[in-house]
C-alpha cells in the first residue's frame, strides 16, 4: 500500500478506505471480509483540535483523579504532561466531550451498518503514545472484553496524522474470520507494553498491513481481527494520539468486569454501558457505574501478570539479571 500522503488525503482510491456518504452496504460487505475500514473525515480537525485540548485536561486530572497515575506536579507544561501517559481507559466516564464522540454521526452510520440497530458502548481509551513510546502487540479485542455474538468492535478515532513511522495501527485483513481466539503469552519485548501477545495463528507479519490515517479519521476493526501498533519513531515532542471507543450489539450479553455475587456466567451482563443506537432490550435491568478511569502501565515501571500478579520481565531485564545465561 502507498504510504499516507496527507496533502492527497482523502484516500478515495484504496480499498477499505470510505468517506461518510458511503452506501452502508458497501461498507458493511468490506468490513465482513476484512474486519477492518477506515472512515475518513468523520471527525473534522476543530473536534480533533478540541479533543486534543481535552486530553491535555484528563491527563492533568481536572476531570477526576485518574487511578494509578502520580501526582503531578503544578508547573509542568503540557507537553510535560502528555509525555507522562500512554494510555488512559474509561475516559468517556469522566469527559463529556470524549462522551460525545460516542455519537459521531459518520460513527453511528459504520456501526449500525456491521452490529446492527442496536449498539451499545462498554469503554475507551486514550492513547497518547508520544515520542519513544511502546506500541502493543499483535492481539484480539475479544481476549479482554467477551461478547457472545462476536460484535465486539473498535472505533480508533485519530487525533493525529497516524503513519508507520509515529506508530499507527497494523491490521491482518480477515484474521476474524476462523473465530477463534489464538493464545497468549507474555512477549517480553521492549516494542510492546504490558498487554500479551497472540501467537500460535496461521499468519505471519507479511500479512499485516499498516493502516496510516489522516486526522479525523476512524478506523474500525473487529474484536476477532488480530491487529498490533509499533512504538512510535518520530521525532521527540510528537505524539501519536488516538481515543479508541468499543461497541457492541445491544442484544448479546457482556460478561465483563466484577462478576456480580450469586450471578452466573450465563446471567453475568455488565450494565455499565451506554446505548449509542436504537433500543437496549435489557434497559428493565438498569445501568450501572463499575468501571474507574484509570491508567494502563506502559511497561516503565516493570508489568505484571493481570491474572497472578506474578511480575513479567522483558527480555533486556533477564539479561542484565543473568548476563552469563543469556552469553
Ligand atoms: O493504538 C494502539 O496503539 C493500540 C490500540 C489497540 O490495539 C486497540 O485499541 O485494541
Amino acid at each position: 500500500m502507498k504510504p499516507l500522503d496527507v496533502a492527497a488525503a482523502p484516500r478515495t482510491e484504496v480499498d477499505g478506505y470510505f468517506l461518510p456518504d458511503a452506501d452502508p452496504e458497501t461498507i458493511k460487505s468490506f468490513y465482513a471480509q476484512n474486519g477492518y475500514l477506515v472512515m475518513q473525515q468523520a471527525f473534522d480537525p476543530a473536534e480533533v483540535k478540541a479533543l486534543c485540548n481535552e486530553a491535555i485536561e484528563i491527563c492533568r486530572g481536572k476531570r477526576g483523579a485518574i487511578k494509578n497515575a502520580e501526582p503531578l506536579p503544578e508547573d509542568i507544561n503540557d507537553d510535560e504532561v502528555l509525555r507522562r501517559f500512554l494510555c488512559i481507559h474509561f475516559p468517556h466516564k469522566c469527559s463529556d466531550p470524549v462522551r460525545d464522540t460516542l455519537f459521531n454521526p459518520a460513527t453511528l452510520k459504520v456501526l449500525t451498518s456491521v452490529i446492527g440497530p442496536n449498539v451499545r458502548c462498554m469503554q475507551s481509551m486514550l492513547f497518547i503514545k508520544s515520542a519513544g513510546k511502546p506500541g502493543q502487540a499483535w492481539h484480539q479485542d475479544e481476549d479482554y472484553i467477551p461478547t457472545r455474538d462476536r460484535s465486539l468492535t473498535g472505533g480508533w478515532i485519530a487525533l493525529d496524522n497516524a503513519t508507520v513511522e509515529n506508530g499507527c495501527l497494523w491490521v491482518i485483513p480477515g484474521s476474524h474470520r476462523p473465530g477463534v481466539l489464538w493464545e497468549q503469552e507474555w512477549h517480553g519485548d521492549r516494542r510492546f507494553d504490558c498487554s500479551e501477545e497472540s501467537v500460535g495463528f496461521p499468519y505471519n507479519d507479511d500479512d499485516a498491513i499498516p493502516v496510516e490515517v489522516e486526522a479525523g479519521s476512524v478506523v474500525f476493526f473487529n474484536g476477532y481481527l488480530l491487529h498490533r501498533s509499533l512504538p512510535n519513531n518520530a521525532p521527540e515532542g510528537t505524539y501519536r494520539r488516538a481515543l479508541v471507543n468499543h461497541f457492541m450489539s445491544c442484544e448479546s450479553h457482556l460478561a465483563w468486569g466484577p462478576q456480580p455475587e450469586g450471578v452466573t456466567s450465563a446471567k453475568w451482563d455488565s450494565r455499565d454501558v451506554v446505548v449509542v443506537a436504537g433500543e437496549d432490550p435489557y434497559s428493565h435491568r438498569g445501568y450501572a457505574d463499575e468501571h474507574e478511569v484509570i491508567l494502563r502501565p506502559d511497561g516503565r515501571s516493570g508489568c505484571m501478570d493481570w491474572g497472578t500478579s506474578e511480575p513479567r520481565v522483558y527480555k533486556d531485564e533477564a539479561e542484565v539479571a543473568s548476563p552469563k545465561a543469556n552469553a
